[in-house]
């Protein structure tokens, strides 16, 4: 039996309200869709078999680096963190993995077992952090960590890796995501090739590590928080990674990591085609790597994105990329943007779906560039919310994430049991 957090009264009396117009209006869209000769139950389907991560620190509420603005009833530890996801996990039906991050999460990982297990809640990739000292630890981060000119420095990154592997194992993750912060902020501070043999030959002892049926994630990022020259910068770098560890090393795309236009969706489809497509940090980002919610500046984007992974999918069946948002909260409920986040991933999906490929590559293939270019601005332009809704309603989540959610009243309620974080303390996660 699944634990409920939320009331399941409290989501069938919002959907009540619901639930006769979403028919309608679903069944007007299948109409609609039937004559692209696409079934919408199909699609629904599909959508409804879609997992997507949330991370645990993105639950509480982030800052910058000028001020963090506490909310009311954060979560204060790990296990108030789960308690969050599972929220999300409940009403939006399309979260059942939380992804750890080491040492923010440490506890003991057979209770952190049972509390996800109660909610029906599994463990994604575990991350491991070297970009942050560790109380306790002997070897600072501050000129590097995997790629540090200093030995005992590499050492200690390498140990918290393995470590993080042994939790993953007991907790059940199946990944490690290695991001780091290593770089250099003066021309002339390090030499490029060097560093990067250092993190080369520090990952490999990680790799070595892995259990059989386990991937690691490398994760590029261009710069911040270096400067002048970053470790893993670009995705080039990411895949000569990934290439020189073996086979179960992929990459990760992060959505804000990119310089500004770069074509991110092309980057996907040049990694998946090479096989290295580990999986995504989903956010969205105007500047740089805002980490502001997914879909919420560019969704045109994401869904250029989810059109390759969708061509892929269309090709190979085993196809199966990790799916996980990473974003920082400052102005909003963390539980309310994560849940609009999901289902706008979800969306972009779903209208990547509508894409008649077939007949694209015709189009492409007959140099009829409208015919191709509107082949996918009608699949963008339809508006899928009946699909994403029915599904989320056939699976006991909210026609209306936003309104059942706050019908709940569960932010003011944690509120009472958690204590308010001081103002102007740091706890940037
Ligand atoms: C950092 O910019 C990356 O996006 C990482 O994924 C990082 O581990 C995560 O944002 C948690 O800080
Ligand atoms: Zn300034
Ligand atoms: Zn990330
Ligand atoms: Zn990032």
């Amino acid at each position: 039996m699944t634990d409920h957090i939320i009331d399941p009264s409290v989501v069938e009396a919002e959907n009540a309200k619901l639930s006769t117009d979403l028919r309608n209006d679903y069944d007007s869209l299948g109409e609609r869709l039937d004559r692209r000769g696409i079934s919408i139950d199909a699609i629904k389907n599909k959508v409804a078999a879609f997992n997507i991560a949330v991370p645990s620190w993105g639950v509480g509420t982030g800052g910058t680096r000028f001020a963090r603005f506490p909310g009311k009833g954060e979560p204060r530890d790990i296990f108030d963190k789960i308690e969050d996801c599972a929220v999300i996990s409940q009403l939006t039906q399309a979260t059942n993995t939380v992804s750890l991050h080491i040492p923010w999460d440490r506890a003991d990982p057979n209770r952190l077992k049972q509390a996800a297990s109660r909610f029906g809640l599994g463990f994604d990739a575990i991350n491991s952090n070297t970009f942050a000292d560790e109380k306790g630890k002997l070897q600072s981060y501050k000129y590097g960590s995997l790629s540090a000119a200093d030995a005992a420095t590499r050492q200690q990154a390498i140990e918290h890796n393995l470590e993080c592997i042994d939790i993953g194992k007991t907790i059940g993750s199946k990944a490690l995501t290695v991001w780091i912060g290593d770089g250099s902020n003066f021309p002339g501070q390090v030499n490029f090739a060097r560093q990067f043999e250092h993190y080369l030959d520090s990952m490999k002892t990680v790799y070595s590590a892995l259990p059989d049926d386990w991937r690691i994630f490398t994760e590029h990022k261009m710069y911040e928080p270096a400067f002048y020259s970053t470790v893993v910068q670009d995705w080039g770098t990411n895949y000569l990674i990934a290439k020189e560890l073996g086979d179960k090393a992929y990459c990760l795309v992060d959505l804000g990591h990119h310089a500004p236009n770069v074509n991110i969706e092309m980057i996907v489809s040049r990694l998946a085609q090479f096989g290295k497509l580990g999986g995504f940090h989903f956010n969205d980002s105007k500047y740089g790597d805002d980490d502001l919610d997914a879909g919420s500046i560019d969704p045109f984007r994401l869904f250029l994105v989810f059109n390759e992974l969708v061509d892929v999918e269309s090709r190979d069946a085993d196809f199966r990329p990790a799916h996980m948002l990473d974003q920082s909260h400052n102005v909003t409920d963390p539980i309310e943007s994560l849940m609009l986040s999901a289902s706008d991933v979800q969306r972009s999906y779903a209208q990547a779906l509508l894409v008649n490929r077939n007949e694209l590559s015709a189009a492409q293939d007959a140099n009829d560039v409208l015919t191709a270019a509107q082949h996918l601005r009608v699949a963008y332009r339809t508006d899928v919310e009946p699909i994403l809704a029915m599904s989320r309603f056939e699976k006991g989540g909210a026609i209306d994430l936003l309104a059942t959610y706050r019908a709940s009243a569960y932010r003011a309620q944690v509120a009472q049991i958690r204590p308010e974080v001081a103002v102007g303390s740091s706890g940037i996660v």
